[in-house]
């Protein structure tokens, strides 16, 4: 009895909430137990893996690229890898997605938080930065976000809490036969 692997791939604004609902997310998979989670998280990989990687569109795409590649090796042996990067551009998406659904499942989830959210609760002070120009080419003040055109969820964080939002997660895991 082989269990089918499968990819949650989490893409938003810088404070749109989706390191928070991965995290509660991997939280309630692993109390469920039985399955293997691995973490993928945007500053995490830019610490470990992609450390000397800067904003620009080609070096945001290869770390993207780079956290398909280990999302799908986990996805292949049958574990579940949750990502939460920005992950700005389309065609990177599409090159993680084309990689990944051979192998078993891939959602992406579009936290679709509104930029002004976003930047109303800058949590880091990332935001203000921006504005001032001391962060250039910042997602959604001077550098694109292409949206998702078909993602198989959205979750908006404005009016729900984290809670909510990773209980949305796994009853479309539940739906859709994963769980
Ligand atoms: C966007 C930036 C930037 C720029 C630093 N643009 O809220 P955070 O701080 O912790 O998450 C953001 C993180 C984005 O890294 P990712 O690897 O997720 O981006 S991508 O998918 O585009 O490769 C933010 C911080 O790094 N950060 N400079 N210019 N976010």
């Amino acid at each position: 009895l082989t269990e089918q692997g499968f990819t949650l791939f989490f893409t938003g604004f810088s404070g749109s909430g989706k390191s928070t609902i991965a995290n509660a997310v991997m939280t309630k998979l692993m109390e469920m137990g039985g399955r293997r989670v691995t973490l993928l998280d945007g500053d995490v990989v830019r610490k470990n893996l992609s450390s000397e990687l800067g904003f620009s569109k080609e070096h945001r795409n290869l770390n993207i690229e780079r956290i398909g590649f280990v999302a799908s090796e986990i996805t292949k042996n049958g574990g579940v890898a949750i990502c939460a990067p920005i992950a700005p551009y389309r065609g990177s998406r599409r090159v993680v997605r084309e990689l990944i659904e051979p192998l078993g499942g891939f959602l992406e989830i579009h936290v679709n938080t509104p930029l002004e959210v976003c930047e109303a609760r800058d949590r880091k002070g990332l935001y203000a930065k921006a504005r001032a120009g001391v962060i250039k080419e910042f997602t959604g003040i001077s550098d694109p976000y292409e949206e998702p055109e078909n993602p198989e969820m959205r979750i908006d964080t404005t009016d729900i809490t984290i809670d909510q939002a990773a209980q949305q997660v796994l009853l479309k895991l539940e739906k859709l036969g994963y769980l």
